[in-house]
């Protein structure tokens, strides 16, 4: 099994940081995306959408999707449970943990992709076609992150963690995402007291080192 990787990049951190509460150890590959070795023809033969992270098993099928190939940790390994236990729960992880990629993720990742110089021509992640950077977007984005930031606050006022009363990967994907923001440089808002109790504590687990 080998787990295609880059340190720096925030969906290949979700799955490090979910192998790490699990106590799973993944050999990894190190793929350098802005320098393109994520359109190399040697990876793109590995997996033709050319995004990372995938996962290789031992067979040669591979995974890709951050939060799939944590499912099929949780799958082999199912403590500790990240994903819900009973059919409320799991329910809940799943609506939190999309909106956390949806809403935060996805725009924190508009304003990225639309204003970093290495990515002036790949406004779309992968082999996806080359396609410029429209300021717009980065601004509408941005706009959205705000909202997603708000949205963030207002749940964690109500809920010790974001999906339950316990972390979750819907945590992981929202830690991942406020650290991705200050790529932008967009912090939790001074105001946001529920995000900033919330965030010492995750940040806090040894998991979120990596
Ligand atoms: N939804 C996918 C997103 C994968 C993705 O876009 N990964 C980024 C790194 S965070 C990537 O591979 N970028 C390649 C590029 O920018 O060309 C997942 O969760 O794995």
């Amino acid at each position: 099994m080998l787990l295609y990787d880059m340190i720096k990049a925030p969906n290949p951190r979700r799955v490090r940081i979910f192998l790490a509460e699990k106590g799973i150890d993944v050999p990894r590959h190190e793929v350098d995306i802005p320098g393109g070795g994520n359109l190399s023809p040697d990876y793109l033969a590995i997996n033709p959408r050319g995004v990372v992270p995938t996962l290789v098993l031992a067979d040669g099928r591979i995974i890709d999707e951050s939060v799939a190939i944590c499912r099929y940790f949780e799958a082999l390994h199912p403590e500790p449970n990240l994903f819900g236990r009973d059919a409320y729960e799991i329910a809940q992880v799943e609506r939190w943990q999309r909106q956390m990629e949806f809403d935060g993720m996805f725009s924190v990742a508009g304003v990225f992709r639309n204003t970093a110089p290495a990515f002036a021509t790949r406004g779309a992640p992968g082999s996806a076609p080359s396609l410029a950077q429209s300021p717009e977007l980065a601004e509408r984005s941005r706009v959205m992150t705000l909202h997603w930031f708000d949205k963030l606050n207002a749940r964690l006022a109500d809920s010790a963690f974001v999906a339950c009363d316990r972390y979750t990967i819907a945590d992981i994907t929202a830690m991942v995402t406020v650290d991705f923001a200050r790529w932008v440089r967009i912090g939790i808002p001074e105001d946001h007291a529920h995000t900033r109790r919330w965030y010492a504590e995750v940040s806090g687990r040894a998991s979120a080192k990596t």
